[in-house]
């Protein structure tokens, strides 16, 4: 019997998430071309699969992600880095973040370079105890990608993002939850239980309105309160209109758990 290449990315859908594990585990799920191709679609796929109602990104094996694959960067002299996050980093870190359907991450170990950052362009970050998120940019000559330059000084403020990426020391996770640059460090046994829970009570959540959400507090950065306020105005316009926030309200008062569609309209 010949053996099956083992795949970069597996998915697996179960009770509205769809799971992406990374799955390089003997180089620590570090980035290839074909894995980032993957990724990718795996994750377009999701967002136009009504059925998938929310995600879950984790990482086979004692790592999360190395980043990219510097060894199979190796062959080429003077690669065009700018171009590799044009084709492959900057799409993935759009589509994550524009998503109109959450997604949890599970850092299951050791995450670096962009595999540091990629959870950060997801909704809610468990990590276990054990992992840590290394900002290893420096250490080759590379400035913070993946979104990482823009994601750190609005978490952590300017005196902690500058301190992480230029001496790129490992920041447990732990620090990383109590700085609030994650959600949660839990202990390494409780992770994917952790995580998949939220992962399903999201799945069985108003979709459409926690897209909304999402959409409201990811633009918020960017904009003075008086801009969000009108923002604010036609979101809630439009979550006030859809059969989930009727439902919500109707199972209040009836004093039962709601049963969300996920639906628009
Ligand atoms: C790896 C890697 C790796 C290949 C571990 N590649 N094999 C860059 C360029 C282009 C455009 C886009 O953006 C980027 C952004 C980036 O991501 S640049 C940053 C790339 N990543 C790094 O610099 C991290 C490099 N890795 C490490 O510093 C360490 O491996 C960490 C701290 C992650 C983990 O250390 P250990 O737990 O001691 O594990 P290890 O070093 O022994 O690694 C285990 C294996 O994984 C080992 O393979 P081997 O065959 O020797 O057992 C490593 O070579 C391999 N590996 N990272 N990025």
């Amino acid at each position: 019997m010949s053996e099956q290449p083992m795949r970069p990315i597996l998915t697996d859908f179960a009770d509205g998430v769809l799971t992406i594990t990374l799955n390089r585990p003997e180089k620590l799920n570090a980035f290839t071309e074909a894995m980032l191709v993957q990724l990718r679609e795996a994750l377009a796929e999701a967002e136009a699969d009504a059925k998938v109602r929310a995600l879950l990104l984790t990482g086979a094996g004692r790592g999360f992600c190395a980043g990219q694959d510097l060894q199979a960067r190796h062959s080429t002299s003077a690669p065009d880095l700018g171009a590799v996050l044009e084709t492959h980093y900057n799409p993935i870190v759009r589509l994550m973040t524009g998503m109109p359907k959450p997604l949890v991450c599970a850092v299951n170990g050791v995450a670096a370079g962009a595999g540091a950052n990629l959870p950060l362009a997801c909704d809610i970050v468990f990590a276990a105890k054990s992992a840590a998120f290394v900002q290893a940019f420096a250490k080759i000559g590379l400035i913070p990608d993946t979104g990482g330059s823009w994601q750190l000084p609005h978490a952590l403020g300017l005196p902690r993002a500058l301190a992480l990426a230029l001496l790129a020391e490992p920041l447990s996770a732990e620090t990383a939850a109590r700085w609030g640059l994650i959600w949660k460090a839990v202990d390494d046994g409780e992770l994917m239980e952790q995580a998949r829970a939220a992962a399903r009570q999201l799945a069985h959540g108003p979709t459409f309105g926690l897209g909304l959400i999402k959409r409201a507090l990811r633009q918020s950065p960017a904009r003075s309160l008086d801009e969000q306020l009108d923002t604010e105005r036609d979101l809630q316009r439009i979550a006030g209109r859809t059969p989930d926030h009727a439902e919500g309200v109707r199972a209040f008062m009836e004093k039962r758990r709601a049963r969300f569609t996920g639906e628009k309209s």
